[in-house]
């Protein structure tokens, strides 16, 4: 089937934004609100199996700070320390801490001028992707994605499909007339299973992961270029 979309993940794919991004505003959110909380690298790779980032606090409470969930009106105080962590990422951001990687600019450049439609599946806020677009590619950016589907859009983040059903569903076009772009294992699973042809550049998480049934996996993005993800797509699975 022609090709007519692609699909961008965020964190890991469109930028390297977990370790110098997430994690540092978590941890500033944290030290706003009073905390000692201090997520280290080490630490939030393995926080990181939790996508969504209210979700992975209270992963890392359960664990580590059970008290925390013993409070009146947890919910509150996770969307809180979420809400404040979320203003701190946009300050890294527009500080230019948060770079795209080799050739995304580029390839989303030759798809505009190719015709192809784009979209956002991720499962980070969407404050997030605004801010990241908008420092990186300028405001009129978030005009050249048709969908973005973000955060809580979907109750079932990332591995469940949802995100890409969303997005497909906003597009009205079948999953293989799309090509989505993964890092991860968790949005390698859940694009592949809304039928979606995915091509996997690993991120940091994901070293040493296998991704069976996925279109390819390369190291980067910088030695891709339209005509070659047309000839992947194309391929029989
Ligand atoms: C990204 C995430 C997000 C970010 C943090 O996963 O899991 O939670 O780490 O963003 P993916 P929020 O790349 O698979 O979409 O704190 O806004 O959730
Ligand atoms: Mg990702």
């Amino acid at each position: 089937m022609e090709l007519c979309a692609f699909i961008f993940d965020v964190d890991g794919t469109l930028a390297d934004t977990e370790q110098d991004g997430h994690r540092v505003a978590f941890n500033t959110a944290f030290a706003d609100a009073g905390l000692d909380w201090v997520w280290d690298p080490e630490l939030y790779l393995d926080l990181l199996q939790v996508t969504g980032g209210k979700e992975r606090i209270r992963f890392f409470c359960e664990r580590f700070q059970p008290g925390f969930l013993e409070r009146d009106e947890t919910d509150d105080a996770i969307r809180a320390l979420h809400a404040r962590k979320t203003t701190r990422y946009a300050e890294l951001v527009d500080q230019g801490r948060v770079r795209l990687l080799p050739g995304v600019a580029e390839l989303i450049a030759e798809a505009r001028e190719a015709g192809l439609r784009l979209a956002i599946a991720t499962t980070t806020s969407p404050d997030n992707v605004t801010a990241l677009l908008t420092a990186n590619l300028g405001a009129e950016s978030l005009g050249w994605f048709e969908v973005i589907g973000a955060g809580d859009v979907v109750q079932h983040k990332k591995p469940a499909p949802d995100v890409y059903a969303y997005v497909l569903r906003e597009l009205n076009l079948p999953a293989e007339a799309c090509l989505a772009f993964e890092d991860s294992v968790p949005g390698f699973a859940s694009a592949s299973a809304a039928g979606i042809p995915t091509l996997v550049i690993p991120s940091a998480q994901a070293a040493g992961e296998e991704f069976p049934g996925a279109l390819a996996v390369v190291p980067s993005l910088a030695d891709t270029s339209l005509s070659d993800l047309r000839t992947l797509h194309e391929r029989p699975a």
